[in-house]
């Protein structure tokens, strides 16, 4: 015969199984949150490319923001004026596949830069070979790396981990090199 008091542990026993029952919070090993990539990772991890070549220089940033606020927004071959010519410029997603390809143009043109859209180059890093001539006709190729960063959010700047070395197209000081000491311009609601 069941005394109140084995009632009353029963009835406890029985509480304390409902609330231990497994309704999916609780689960001491929870599957582990599917990791976002981060798309921004490997961008400024390489240095922006300022190459002599004959007696001319250019500089490519290894970052733009073509997000079309008029900052940053195209990726231009920056040369000083004995650059004459890119005879070839192509520009590869991580896959291997060409996004990006234009033959025979003039540095430091807006009309010969590459501006994507989204469709044709989400945000994330890009790689890239240039045929480069000299005003004295010597060819030289070059090669490097540009992020292409979409300024959607302030947040996606902590995605940012190399940003203390991203080198801006605004950056260029005007004859095919790198001036660290100019702004590059970005809005704080970028970067
Ligand atoms: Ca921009």
């Amino acid at each position: 015969m069941k005394t109140p008091h084995s009632i009353a542990a029963l009835f406890l026993l029985t509480l304390f199984a409902w609330a231990c029952k497994d309704d999916g919070t609780n689960n001491p090993n929870p599957e582990p949150e599917p990791e976002v990539p981060n798309i921004y990772k490997a961008c400024c991890g390489a240095q922006a490319v300022e190459e002599a070549i004959g007696q001319g220089h250019v500089y490519i940033p290894n970052i733009f923001t073509p997000n079309s606020d008029g900052i940053n927004d195209i990726l231009l071959i920056n040369a000083d004026d004995k650059i004459a010519e890119i005879e070839e410029w192509v520009v590869k997603d991580t896959a291997g596949n060409t996004v990006f390809e234009y033959y025979s143009f003039f540095p430091n043109r807006f009309e010969y830069g590459w501006l994507p859209d989204e469709s044709e180059a989400p945000g994330g890093l890009y790689t890239y070979e240039a045929r480069i001539k000299d005003t004295a006709g010597l060819l030289k190729t070059v090669s490097g790396s540009v992020c292409v960063y979409r300024c959607k959010t302030a947040t996606d700047s902590i995605l940012m981990e190399n940003i203390a070395r991203c080198q801006f197209g605004v950056q260029h000081d005007g004859a095919g090199g790198y001036d660290p000491n100019s702004a590059l311009l970005e809005p704080d609601s970028c970067f």
